[in-house]
């Protein structure tokens, strides 16, 4: 076959790559994207005429689109995610494992013919700006009309990409298909995928490196730029290259007085960080700017300080819960040119979701694509139906969003979903502290992946799903940063939990605008101000040190929200200790003694 690549790159490994890969899954026809507005207008037509993508109302919701995904394809799949080293000991405790030369074989034969009948799109995309020095090359080859779509909006496509890679880049290999070939004359079906989900595979290959993913057609299973090349890849390479590829959030945020301050922070799948990077405060005078909802990667910077450049180009949010309530700013970015997966479909052409601020249609499609009524005993969206929107459709986009150098951080926050045990907020002693607190982080697990949700684990950094090498060398990575620069210049470290809830089950704090009122206070403690009081954990507000003015909140809430309560601590340090065992002599021995450091604040208490 005559491939239209040739004539495009005279990159010999990645002509040599792409004829492979044409050989081996033996597509019907190759199409190489050039990433403009007339591409992504037709492949979403051609995503239209598979019944992947049906146009919403043009007036309601411009050029926007929705699919429905397969009901066994809704989410990441954490069991079917692997890291392939030669050795089980690098890819560690945390990640699922096979010898890297036997899964390639194994790959090899499962991918032998899997884009028969379909067309493979060649995606070749930057995470960064293009050019960049801190930007990563990936070249995706999907047999998906809706992952080029997707990617369009994520992450930098086309030609502009094959120009800067020029003709001996470096760039990351990332092959996926749905693995759903077509025979001669077979019908094809809205959202092919692999059905049987023991036959999934996600699979990096750090030391090359490389990605293939097969089966899956959603989400970070299948737009590799995002979690497979951006975190898991990344981070690898972060580690050799002396920075660090994290799944954080960034945002800005401006005083009464118009000083600024860049905060990253860490929080696990769908606990709160695009709703935290594109805030409105409810405190007066304070202003949220948003540079990025997922993906940081931090460098140090000349000046010595930890600067930070989210790699996309846009948002693949949680659509449930986000209403004008809660997240104005994420409504205002998905009016047009996005596109949403597994949310109801109106009589009227437009999306709706649960909690998403306006009564419940009479009627509607579901996200299964049957019918609907308020009366249903079923959910009308998936709980992990999503948006894509382009990041600088966002009204509080940060005007340095795309700065190739990024920003300087002053404050680290990382969280999860707690309901006891863990505050509001509390601050790290120093880093070594902060990133013990980090490496401590646990979560109730969320639908962002295909298992049990609501279920208690640990979650280190929140890099659990996304880290992609073995976890202890992870956290010494995180502890030599101290030894990169100054440490007095780098970001101060807090924990955060909006999730705590009361006995009856009720969140003790209102969340979203009202978080600005721990940002506000850490702000505060940054620039040197903001009183604290030292704890066996950690510093937490001093009373009267968090700003609640116009706020009602119940003393009792408010107490326990900002108590430590010493017995639950104390377990928590016991079930740390037995997690920790799992990482062997590649625990930190920093980490260790951080550990019995705290046991010993909490001891006599
Ligand atoms: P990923 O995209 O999966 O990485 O998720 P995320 O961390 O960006 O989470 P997101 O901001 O989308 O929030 C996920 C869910 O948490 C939504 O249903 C939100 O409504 C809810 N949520 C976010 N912030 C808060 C908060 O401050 N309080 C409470 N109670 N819920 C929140
Ligand atoms: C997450 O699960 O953390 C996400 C969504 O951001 S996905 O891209 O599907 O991984
Ligand atoms: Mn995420």
């Amino acid at each position: 076959m005559a491939a239209a690549f040739e004539t495009l790159t005279k990159h010999s490994r990645l002509l040599a790559w792409l004829t492979e890969v044409v050989q081996l899954c033996k597509p019907d026809n190759v199409y190489t994207c050039d990433g403009s507005a007339e591409e992504y207008g037709y492949i979403c037509e051609v995503a239209m005429k598979h019944g992947t993508f049906t146009r919403l109302n043009d007036t309601l919701r411009p050029d926007c689109f929705l699919a429905r995904s397969h009901p066994s394809d809704v989410a990441r799949v954490e069991d079917r995610t692997f890291i392939c080293t030669n050795d089980q000991i690098e890819a560690g405790p945390t990640n699922n494992w096979a010898p890297a030369r036997e899964m390639k074989r194994k790959l090899c034969a499962i991918f032998d013919g899997c884009m028969e009948g379909r067309t493979m799109y060649i995606i070749p995309f930057s995470m960064g700006p293009v050019g960049s020095p801190f930007s990563k090359i990936g070249i995706e080859v999907t047999d998906s009309a809706y992952v080029v779509a997707n990617m369009t909006i994520m992450t930098r496509v086309g030609t502009k990409v094959l120009e800067a890679l020029g003709s001996d880049g470096e760039f990351v290999p990332c092959l996926h298909s749905v693995g759903a070939p077509l025979k001669p004359f077979q019908g094809d079906v809205p959202w092919p995928c692999e059905r049987d989900p023991n036959h999934k595979y996600i699979v990096h290959f750090p030391d090359d490196p490389s990605i293939w993913s097969y089966g899956s057609g959603y989400g970070g299973n299948a737009l590799l730029g995002k979690k497979c090349l951006a975190l898991r890849i990344a981070s690898a390479l972060a580690r050799k290259e002396g920075w660090l590829a994290e799944h954080m959030l960034i945002l800005c945020l401006t005083s009464p007085e118009g000083e600024k301050r860049y905060i990253a922070g860490a929080f696990p799948s769908a606990c709160g960080k695009t709703n935290l990077a594109m805030m409105r405060p409810t405190l007066p005078g304070w202003k949220v700017t948003c540079l990025g909802d997922d993906i940081a990667w931090m460098r140090i910077g000349e000046d010595g300080r930890l600067y930070a450049m989210n790699p996309e180009t846009g948002f693949f949010g949680v659509a449930p819960g986000t209403s004008y309530d809660t997240n104005p700013n994420a409504m205002e970015t998905f009016t047009r040119n996005s596109i949403f997966t597994n949310a109801g479909l109106t009589d009227e052409g437009d999306i709706w979701w649960e909690d998403m601020g306006v009564p419940a249609p009479a009627h509607l499609i579901d996200w299964e694509g049957d019918d609907w009524t308020p009366d249903s005993d079923r959910k009308a969206a998936h709980p992990n139906a999503r948006f894509t929107a382009p990041a600088e459709q966002c009204p509080v986009i940060d005007p340095d969003w795309e700065n190739p150098s990024g920003v300087p951080i002053s404050a680290i926050l990382f969280g999860g979903r707690r309901a006891g045990t863990v505050p509001l907020v509390y601050e790290a002693f120093d880093w070594e502290h902060g990133v013990f607190m980090g490496s401590a982080a646990g979560s109730e697990t969320t639908a962002a992946n295909l298992s049990k949700t609501g279920v208690l684990r640990h979650d280190p950094f929140a890099m659990l799903p996304f880290c992609g090498y073995n976890m202890g060398d992870y956290f010494a990575h995180w502890l030599s940063m101290a030894g990169r620069t100054d440490p007095q210049k780098l970001p101060r470290i807090f924990f955060v939990n909006w999730f705590r809830k009361g006995e009856d089950g009720h969140f003790l704090w209102p969340g979203y605008g009202d978080n600005s009122r721990v940002l506000k206070w850490i702000f505060e403690r940054v620039g040197g101000g903001g009183q604290a009081v030292k704890t066996p954990i950690g510093n937490l507000p001093a009373p009267g040190a968090l700003d609640l003015s116009g706020l009602e909140l119940p003393a009792a809430d408010l107490e326990a929200l900002l108590t430590v309560d010493v017995g639950a601590w104390k377990q928590e340090a016991a079930d740390l200790s037995e997690y920790y065992e799992e990482f062997g002599d590649r625990l930190p021995t920093a980490l260790r003694g951080q550990l019995e450091a705290l046991k010993e604040r909490l001891h006599g208490r």
